[in-house]
């Protein structure tokens, strides 16, 4: 019999916390390999960074890591990173945030920490809801979509998360899917190695709220379809026509460029 092989980036979780509590089927786990599998191709060692965490499902990803920790508040995961950043400059932080966590309540640390160009790591898990909550319509809830609180569907336009961090001055930002985990690696190795703010954002299917309200389906595999269909590579904006891609998400390496940052390494204050 073959030896059962376990999974080297093991080291880098802290297994006293193990078995994880997210639901079977969610995305969160992939995200959770995708980032250890940068951190082995880097060399780098989740000892020597803080990840950071508010509150909610995707904010538990840093509990399983065997770095320095904050688990805290819904919202305010950007302004702990500032207070750790500008203690200790040389410190890689990186955030775990849910798209409620970065676009709704904490949507004004977000846009001010793009502005600054704080040197920090965000990935942001998009399950297009407030999942831990129950399934709540978020800003990132596509136009239509039945939640737990828009039963006939949400009227309100949707944010697009990543237009709104170039926007605000992020200074890199890339969007991709759970149904593109290499991608989703390279990106967060690209994070990892880049001085100022990054956006990773990282559209994932929740199969227990947004798949049952909106999709009527709990099946991941189907979710991981609903999500091929809901997003969009250059390769394909190339073969469909412009009617084609309405209301649907760009995924890509959008913009990665070196300006001065916020009590980084390249300290400008
Ligand atoms: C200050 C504050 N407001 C509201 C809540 C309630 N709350 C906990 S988790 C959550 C939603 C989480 O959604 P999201 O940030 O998108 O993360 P997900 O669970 O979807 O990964 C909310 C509203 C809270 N814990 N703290």
């Amino acid at each position: 019999m073959s030896e059962l092989k376990i999974n080297p980036n093991r080291r880098f979780l802290r297994e006293e916390k193990l078995p994880h509590f997210f639901c079977s089927g969610c995305g969160c786990g992939q995200v959770l390999n995708c980032f250890t599998q940068a951190l082995d191709a880097l060399d780098m060692d989740t000892k020597d960074m803080v990840t950071i965490g508010g509150v909610g499902c995707t904010a538990r990803i840093p509990v399983y890591l065997t770095s320095d920790t904050f688990h805290g508040v819904h919202g305010r995961t950007l302004a702990w990173a500032t207070g750790v950043k500008l203690t200790k400059p040389e410190i890689p932080i990186v955030i775990f945030a849910g798209d409620g966590d970065l676009a709704s309540i904490g949507g004004n640390h977000f846009i001010h920490a793009a502005r600054r160009n704080l040197d920090v790591t965000v990935i942001m898990v998009n399950n297009l809801n407030f999942a831990m909550t129950g399934g709540q319509v978020a800003p990132t809830t596509p136009e239509d979509a039945r939640t737990m609180t828009t039963p006939y569907g949400s009227a309100e336009p949707r944010f697009d998360v990543c237009e709104l961090a170039m926007a605000a001055g992020a200074t890199h930002v890339e969007r991709w899917t759970t149904a593109q985990p290499v991608q989703c690696t390279a990106a967060i190795k690209r994070a990892l190695q880049h001085k100022g703010f990054s956006l990773i954002e990282i559209v994932s299917q929740c199969p227990t709220h947004f798949g049952r309200y909106a999709l009527r389906t709990g099946d991941p595999l189907k979710l991981i379809d609903w999500i091929k269909e809901y997003t969009y590579t250059e390769a394909d904006e190339k073969k469909k026509t412009p009617d084609e891609l309405v209301g649907k998400l760009k995924c890509a390496e959008f913009k990665r460029e070196n300006k001065p940052t916020y009590a980084g390494t390249n300290n400008q204050i």
